[in-house]
Formats: C-alpha cells, sequence, structure tokens
C-alpha cells in the first residue's frame, strides 16, 4: 500500500513540473497529423508564442517556420529560432553578442548550434529544415533567440516525443 502512494505522488509532481508542455502535447497531437512542420511566432514584446516544442522522432527531416508578427525591423527588435543543447544556450548567446548582426548574432560555423534561422523583422517569416536525427534521446534541449538581451526571456524546451503518447493523440 504505502510504495502505491509513493508511485503515484511522483507521477503526479512528474506532472505538475511541465504543464506547458504537457497542454502543448494535447494542442498539437489533437491539431496535427504530423508533427514534422513546427510553427513558432515571435512579437515586438521579446515573446515566443510557445515554451515547449514537441518533435516527432519518426519525422526525419524538421521543418521550422519562424514568424515575427511585430513591426520592428530586424536591426531594432529582430529574432530569430535556435536549437541547441540546453546546456551551450548561454555561452551560444554570449558568443552571439560578440558575431554581430551581419553573423545572425551567432558564431559562425559553430558545432553547438544544431539548426538555427536568420535574424527578422516584423511581418517577415523564415523557414528551415534539419535532421531529426541530429537529436539524443534522453539529452537536454532548448530554443532561444540569439538577439543580444532576448534568451532570457525568449527561450523554450525541445522534447522529443514519445511514440506512444503520439500514437495515442492521433
Ligand atoms: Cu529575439
Amino acid at each position: 500500500m504505502k510504495n502505491v502512494n509513493r508511485a503515484t505522488r511522483t507521477a503526479a509532481a512528474a506532472t505538475v513540473r511541465w504543464p506547458l508542455a504537457v497542454a502543448l502535447l494535447a494542442l498539437t497531437g489533437a491539431a496535427q497529423a504530423s508533427n514534422c512542420h513546427l510553427n513558432i511566432e515571435a512579437n515586438d514584446l521579446m515573446q515566443f508564442n510557445a515554451r515547449a516544442l514537441q518533435i516527432d522522432p519518426e519525422c526525419s527531416e524538421i521543418q521550422l517556420t519562424l514568424k515575427h508578427v511585430g513591426k520592428q525591423p530586424a536591426h531594432v527588435l529582430g529574432h530569430d529560432w535556435v536549437l541547441a543543447r540546453t546546456s551551450d544556450v548561454a555561452a551560444l548567446a554570449n558568443a552571439g553578442i560578440a558575431a554581430g548582426l551581419d553573423k545572425g548574432y551567432l558564431p559562425a560555423g559553430d558545432h553547438r548550434i544544431i539548426a538555427a534561422t536568420k535574424v527578422v523583422g516584423g511581418g517577415e517569416e523564415t523557414t528551415i529544415s534539419f535532421n531529426a536525427a541530429a537529436l539524443v534521446p534522453g539529452v537536454d534541449y532548448s530554443y532561444f533567440c540569439s538577439y543580444p538581451g532576448h534568451s532570457t526571456f525568449m527561450r523554450g524546451r525541445v522534447m522529443l516525443a514519445d511514440k506512444a503518447k503520439l500514437a495515442v493523440n492521433r
């Protein structure tokens, strides 16, 4: 009896930790047959419209579209979308500041960048493709905006979706 209670409590705590991610999984699972094309928006308030993105491990190639729904031009308040290991985000964001706008606020050829869009301004959008096989199960991944000062606010988790859960949602 005691063991059962402990297991229930642990499961509840795990669910509470990522309420947004769980909600997003439910939404994307219901709305899309395939999660191979992801969409994310960024605005003039230095926000992405999602705090987490699910990647279907069955996609060989992931497409991501970033849309800047604000009005500010790229050199004033531009945004990009960069995917990296969570442990590399802070160092990459710092290196990006030194790189400058001409380099998209990212160090050129840096192996820590798994995928990155260009910097877009208000009203613009951009789409990139990357190989889903670049993501290793069990590793913690995040996305962030490398425009100077934005990564503190503009970041989220990237998770490889659980195949069994995706099957249920479909
Ligand atoms: Cu930004």
